[in-house]
């Protein structure tokens, strides 16, 4: 039986990855252990963001892992970057979520499609957690359809007049600049780089959340903001500009889930070794096992899901469709580990002593952010049979 509760391997997929790989697993894994795990619960429970993090976060090289070194990155492949966005979701997916945020979402559209100036200006800042950015595509109307947003720019003379808004920002309330999604007055849409401190710009906080409670979320509302010409991205206009982050991002996320869903496992079969009912550990009957065994075989597809992926990201081969198919079947796998193994560990499962019931609460968004489980089935849908059912 195995007793390796805090990674199961049952593949030997580590056999598959480099000593590098290995490496930055193991570091990642300790400062979770020693600066998140400590801490999240009582950050979620206060719905706080832990700010704190940032700095280290930088240090351990989770905001840009695979940007190049000149702009401050840590010039890694793709799988230590899922590697690290395992690592840091198995303590919380809200933690996960700004260093996606940071790393796919600001700093990847900004060295895909930025200018000299831009990357030079932005991106050793972002990598260093100097200022921290967020990513402004879905507007209260045009979630799942990010194509009919309504947040649109004019141009007068060097600069451009933004207005609109976006709402369920990421990181938002506390961002040093947003890259935000908006239409020219010919419809197309533009990345746009906003700095906090311009007139009109603001990013109330969101409240009430059930879910991501350790994460910042918020709006960004845009009243006749004038921003200069040179904050516009120029490498690429379209909707696949911002659909590429997303590409990025989703991938990290397919990672992410797989640490989620190896803590509840370990926390479960820790507990049903443990836990006595009828003169015996839980861990002894049947329909725990069962539930256990369906977990390990879940946690195992999914490693060599992401590895695959992985590799074919660092050869530049993967496909949108492949992105959506591990993003949806590795969330949806996390999420019914932590119902099972909530109901493994009986009462105590409800209670914040245990990781489960926060992870299973932030899958609920994990679920729904980057692409909803039901649009990454249309997105496969549409590749299986050519028939766009959106
Ligand atoms: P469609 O007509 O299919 O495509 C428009 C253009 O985009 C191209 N394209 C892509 N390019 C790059 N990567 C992709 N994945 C692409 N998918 C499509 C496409 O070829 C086309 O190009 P062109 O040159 O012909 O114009 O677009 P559509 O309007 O029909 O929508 C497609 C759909 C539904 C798949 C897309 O809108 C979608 O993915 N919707 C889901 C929205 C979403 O995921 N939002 C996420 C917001 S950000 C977020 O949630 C961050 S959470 C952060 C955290 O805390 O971790
Ligand atoms: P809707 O699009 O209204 O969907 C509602 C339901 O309808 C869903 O079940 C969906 O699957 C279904 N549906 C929609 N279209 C179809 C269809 N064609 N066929 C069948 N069913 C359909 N966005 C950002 O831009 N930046 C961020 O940083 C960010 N962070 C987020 C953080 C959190 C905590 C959350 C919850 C969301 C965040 N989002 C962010 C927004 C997220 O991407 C959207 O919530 C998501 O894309 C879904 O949009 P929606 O909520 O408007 O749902």
């Amino acid at each position: 039986m195995s007793q390796n509760f805090n990674s199961p391997d049952f593949y030997n997929i580590d056999e598959l990855l480099t000593e590098e790989h290995k490496l930055i697993r193991e570091s990642t894994r300790q400062w979770v252990s020693k600066s998140v795990s400590p801490i999240i619960e009582e950050y979620a429970q206060k719905a706080k963001f832990p700010d704190h993090l940032i700095k280290e976060l930088a240090e351990i090289g989770a905001f840009g892992p695979y940007i190049p070194e000149k702009y401050g990155g840590a010039g890694l492949d793709q799988i230590s970057y899922g590697i690290m966005m395992q690592e840091i979701e198995r303590g919380d997916s809200g933690i996960r979520s700004t260093a996606s945020v940071q790393s796919s979402l600001v700093m990847y559209p900004i060295w895909k499609f930025g200018s000299d100036e831009q990357k030079e200006k932005y991106l050793p800042k972002l990598a260093k957690g100097k200022i921290m950015g967020c990513f402004g595509l879905t507007e209260p109307d045009h979630g799942s359809n990010p194509g009919g947003m309504i947040s649109n720019f004019k141009s007068d003379g060097d600069y451009v007049i933004l207005n609109g808004s976006k709402m369920w920002i990421s990181n938002s309330p506390f961002a040093d600049i947003a890259v935000v999604w908006a239409k020219d007055e010919n419809k197309r849409i533009h990345g746009i780089i906003v700095e906090r401190g311009m007139d009109g710009f603001t990013t109330p906080e969101t409240h009430n959340k059930w879910s991501l409670r350790a994460s910042s979320t918020g709006e960004l509302i845009f009243d006749n903001v004038r921003v200069p010409k040179k904050n516009i991205l120029p490498g690429k206009s379209g909707l696949g500009a911002p659909l590429m982050c997303l590409d990025s991002a989703r991938y990290g996320i397919s990672w992410g889930a797989i640490g989620v869903a190896m803590d509840c496992y370990s926390t479960a079969l820790k507990y049903s070794l443990e836990r006595i009912q009828f003169g015996k550990p839980i861990a002894a009957k049947q329909l725990q096992q069962k539930k256990l065994a369906e977990m390990l075989t879940e946690i195992t597809k999914a490693q060599l899901l992401s590895w695959k992926l992985g590799k074919l990201k660092n050869e530049d081969r993967a496909t949108s469709a492949q992105i959506s198919l591990a993003k949806r079947n590795n969330v949806d796998m996390a999420m019914n580990i932590a119902r099972d193994a909530r109901q493994i560990l009986g009462g105590m499962g409800i209670t914040g002593d245990f990781s489960i019931m926060r992870h299973m609460m932030n899958l609920e968004s994990v679920i729904t952010y980057e692409g909803t489980h039901d649009i990454h089935l249309l997105i496969l849908g549409n590749e299986i049979t050519g028939h766009n059912a959106f």
